[in-house]
């Protein structure tokens, strides 16, 4: 049975393509999906990719990942930078993790230079736009095959 990905998406992400286009581009969530079905196809995974602009949702998709799947790719968006909440969701899960940004935070306002996904995440990738998402599964599949 292929390994299950979950790829979890936060507030305002459903904006994508519209949204400060100059700080996050012109591709939309949408596009993401496609290119992050078609990676996973070419890693042998089973991809679930969701969006949510409610906190509880995501924790909710956080623990349903933790009981069904293999790896975690989360884009928290304004929530890394806020959520306990999703912090603890993450470190009850105990799956790989990654913690992906379009932009690169750390060229942005100083409040998003602090995340609490970080700690319970395996790794972080921002400031590469659509692309942070396929780097992101790359890292997993070694992670899961490991
Ligand atoms: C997306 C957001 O919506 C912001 O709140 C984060 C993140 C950065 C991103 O770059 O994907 O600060």
């Amino acid at each position: 049975m292929p390994a299950s990905i979950f790829i979890l998406n936060g507030p305002n992400l459903n904006r994508l393509g519209t949204r400060e286009p100059e700080t996050y581009g012109r591709t939309t969530l949408a596009d993401i999906e496609a290119q992050c079905r078609a990676t996973g196809q070419r890693l042998g995974f089973d991809i679930v990719f969701r969006q949510s602009n409610a906190e509880g949702t995501l924790v909710d998709w956080i623990q349903e990942a933790g009981d069904e799947a293999q790896g975690l790719v989360i884009n928290p968006a304004a929530y890394t930078h806020t959520s306990v909440a999703i912090h603890d969701a993450i470190r009850t899960a105990a799956i790989p993790t990654v913690e992906v940004h379009l932009s690169n935070v750390f060229s942005r306002e100083p409040f998003r230079h602090h995340s609490y996904v970080s700690p319970v995440a395996a790794g972080v990738i921002c400031g590469f736009g659509a692309k942070g998402y396929d780097l992101a599964l790359e890292a997993l599949a070694g992670m899961v095959r490991a």
